[in-house]
């Protein structure tokens, strides 16, 4: 645990009662170094100080120039690296909002209090509070690659994959797994796609990408198909694969000589960016792949373009719902609505669902008690290398029957 004179606080509230009432309690639980401002402004000349800056800011979200989502913005542009707690007579749903969107600015947040603010909720927040990594963090971390760098690891194989399992609700069964690439840089460690996708697709790349991912996955589920694990494999491709109708030929070629069948073989697709006025090449590429019988499944459902228009045009048999609408939606009845709905549909239109970011215990009692197909998230398992597999899958049997108690179909 920290001590509270390591922190430095600054109160943002337009109500002189507010910043008087949060000073004195604060001042009662040992914490010294605060200040306090009426308005945004003012507070964003002392963040610029080295010698005021603060590691912590309480922000009122309703104030009369600047309000507090302003204020969050502007939070970005100073470069402001310490935490924000969120302090509001909101109600639950606008203060949730005003959290996703500090997160979505990616400033650390330690939750949010609503008013008025009991001595033991505050002490509580200010618990969790430790220093925030990004506040020392070298810049190198924030490294962007240029795409002759991608091209070299892509031609040199330093992109590898990592397997996530889906798994039967019902009976535990490993159904198959999520092919997720990462680049294992020489000098940098490792790195997640986030970090390079999007370059493969600017640079007319992602290809070559898909075609390295795909050749690994194959070759992979050869192996487990031979030790006796019959797994079905699935790859995420990018709406840019889609663009030229080669595609559809390099994923059949490659299938075909690794001697799988497509019925083994899953395509995840999320449309990152709209559909290009012409979607007759893209619709014309996974038609012909699903009368081949490889597996389409329409990924991140509900989020960005993976919406309804994309389910009435393309023969999608899967359906993932985002990890977004499913961790905690046991507690939460916004994602409930959303979670029941997706689930609802996939089975009207007899699609499977996987339910994405399975975290707990209560996320996979959600999906049993509603029936969702497949479970996917690190409560079964975190993104494994291919040689890793096989001592999970015994493991993963022994918790079936010991701890989860299902009947396994096999
Ligand atoms: O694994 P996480 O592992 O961080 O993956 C982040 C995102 O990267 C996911 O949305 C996933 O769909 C995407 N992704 C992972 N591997 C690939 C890939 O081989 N191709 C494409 N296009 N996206 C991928
Ligand atoms: O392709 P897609 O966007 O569905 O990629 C899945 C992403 O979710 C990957 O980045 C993967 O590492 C991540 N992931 C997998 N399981 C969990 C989980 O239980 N919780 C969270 N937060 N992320 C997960
Ligand atoms: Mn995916």
């Amino acid at each position: 645990m920290h001590s509270a004179s390591q922190i430095t606080i600054l109160i943002l509230d337009d109500d002189p009662f507010i910043l008087k009432m949060l000073t004195k309690m604060l001042a009662n639980q040992g914490y010294t170094k605060v200040s306090t401002c009426d308005n945004g402004r003012d507070a964003l000349t002392l963040i610029d100080h080295p010698d005021t800056r603060p590691n912590l800011i309480m922000l009122d979200l309703n104030m009369p120039d600047m309000d507090g989502i302003e204020f969050v913005r502007y939070l970005v542009e100073h470069q402001y690296q310490g935490h924000l707690v969120l302090v509001s007579g909101e109600d639950e749903r606008m203060l949730k909002t005003a959290e996703k969107l500090v997160h979505a600015h990616q400033i650390p947040m330690l939750g949010y209090l609503h008013k008025p603010v009991t001595p033991d909720k505050l002490a509580a927040i200010l618990n969790t509070w430790k220093p925030h990594a990004a506040e020392n963090q070298s810049p190198t971390n924030h490294k962007l690659y240029s795409a002759e760098e991608l091209r070299t690891a892509i031609e040199q194989h330093e992109l590898v994959n990592y397997y996530q399992p889906k798994v039967s609700v019902r009976t535990g069964d490993v159904i198959g797994v999520e092919t997720l690439v990462r680049w294992h840089h020489a000098t940098d460690g490792l790195i997640f796609p986030d970090r390079f996708i999007h370059i493969a697709e600017e640079n007319h790349l992602i290809n070559e990408l898909t075609t390295l991912v795909l050749t690994n996955a194959l070759n992979q589920a050869k192996s487990w198909h031979q030790s006796g694990l019959m797994l079905r494999v699935a790859i995420n491709v990018s709406m840019d694969n889609l663009a030229s109708l080669d595609f559809q030929d390099l994923v059949v070629n490659l299938v075909t000589e690794a001697g799988l069948s497509p019925q083994s073989i899953v395509l995840e697709v999320t449309e990152s960016q709209v559909m290009g006025a012409d979607a007759r090449v893209p619709l014309e590429i996974l038609s012909r792949l699903r009368l081949k019988r490889f597996h389409l499944s329409i990924d991140d459902f509900g989020t960005g373009h993976s919406s309804m228009a994309q389910l009435r045009d393309i023969p999608f048999d899967e359906l993932k719902i985002d990890q977004g609408f499913v961790h905690r939606a046991w507690a939460d009845a916004t994602l409930r609505a959303i979670y029941d709905a997706s689930l609802s549909m996939a089975k009207q239109l007899d699609m499977e669902t996987v339910a994405e970011g399975v975290e707990d215990q209560q996320d996979w009692e959600l999906l049993r008690q509603t029936g969702c197909d497949l479970a996917q998230g690190n409560f079964v398992s975190k993104p494994l290398l291919g040689a890793e597999f096989p001592n999970w899958v015994a493991s993963w049997k022994q918790r079936v029957r010991t701890e989860l108690l299902l009947q396994s179909g096999n």
